[in-house]
């Protein structure tokens, strides 16, 4: 069993309905609920949410839970805790000074990314599933490259020097986000046991292949990745953008954007379905959105729920995406309909 709640911070003091909890992400700035049990994998996010599922929640979290039994431990400043499935962990590294020819950011992830392998290595978990990245001001440009780029190539070195491809079927899903000025780079991630099935999306160059226009090294991540841990497989959807080709489409229309990263979604169900020999449909899925302009969610909003009806459990936030010129970004998850 792997589930995945929206529910306010506060509620995960006491145990999930099924099972236990895995991790969680609390998105804002609210303060840390005291109840929650010290081993319990918790990223701090710093992006302020827009709104939450329900409408009322505050200072909303992105919860994890599993069947039990599940351990719990550390590796450095990594926390982490698995059941015999699945292992969440969470990393936050400062960017300290760097040797030179590497910049702080390229320096911190790739010792966030180090770490992670290393926790997983040393838990038998082999497969990374799913990573979620915030990098603060990470569209601007330091030291003569954006800090997106300086962060992909840490990445990607990471990859390398742990004998991961860097391309093709083992490459996890992602999202890359800004967070608050001055925030550490924050990691948290879903492994797996059991290799996850990556998913390209035919609309899209794949992220690993852009072109070196968009930095010295290529973005390591797929358009989807499908986990075979449940009876049914879970699907995981990166943050998706409206991004054709490799190009950004519809500057400064984010509706048009919306309606853009609607259809690679799709597609991306459709490429994913016949390959698993299942069905996913955008309104049983988990969603996740991530706005540059806070004012432009009124009508994000509006286009997303036209897609995926009214019941769809949505978390917004405010972030910057990874390209200036992108105005907003979706993120997906769910299990296959039975
Ligand atoms: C894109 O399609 C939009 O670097 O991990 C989306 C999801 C994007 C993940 C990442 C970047 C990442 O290129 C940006």
């Amino acid at each position: 069993m792997l589930q995945l709640h929206h529910l306010p911070c506060a509620a995960l003091g006491a145990p999930p309905p099924a099972g236990q909890w895995l991790g969680a992400a609390c998105f804002g700035a609210a303060e840390m609920p005291g109840a929650l049990p010290a081993d319990l994998p918790f990223a701090r996010v710093q992006v302020q949410p827009l709104m939450a599922a329900p409408t009322s929640l505050q200072a909303p979290c992105e919860a994890w839970a599993v069947a039990g039994p599940v351990r719990a431990g550390r590796h450095g400043a990594l926390q982490w805790r698995c059941n015999d499935a699945w292992w969440f962990g969470v990393i936050q590294v400062d960017e300290a000074a760097a040797p030179d020819g590497l910049t702080a950011l390229q320096q911190a992830a790739q010792r966030a990314y180090a770490l992670l392998f290393e926790a997983m290595a040393a838990q038998g978990f082999e497969h990374l599933v799913r990573v979620w990245n915030h990098v603060a001001d990470i569209t601007a440009e330091r030291d003569g490259l954006e800090r997106y780029r300086q962060f992909n190539i840490g990445r990607q070195d990471a990859f390398l020097a742990h004998g991961r491809s860097v391309a093709g079927a083992s490459v996890p899903a992602a999202s890359a986000l800004g967070a608050r000025p001055g925030a550490p780079l924050l990691l948290y991630a879903l492994a797996a046991r059991r290799p996850p099935r990556a998913i390209e999306n035919p609309r899209q160059v794949s992220a690993y292949h852009y072109p070196s226009d968009y930095g010295p090294r290529s973005p390591t991540f797929s358009r989807a990745a499908v986990a075979h841990t449940e009876t049914q497989p879970v699907l995981f959807i990166s943050g998706t953008a409206s991004v054709v080709g490799h190009r950004s489409l519809h500057e400064g229309d984010a509706v048009a954007q919306t309606q853009e990263t609607l259809r690679n979604l799709q597609a991306v169900l459709d490429q994913a379905g016949p390959m698993e020999a299942a069905r996913w449909e955008l309104p049983q899925l988990h969603y996740k959105v991530y706005v540059r302009h806070a004012a432009d969610w009124p009508q994000i909003h509006a286009e997303l729920r036209r897609a995926v009806g009214a019941r769809a459990p949505v978390l917004a936030l405010q972030a910057d995406v990874c390209r200036s010129d992108l105005l907003v970004e979706i993120e997906a998850a769910g299990a296959a309909a039975a």
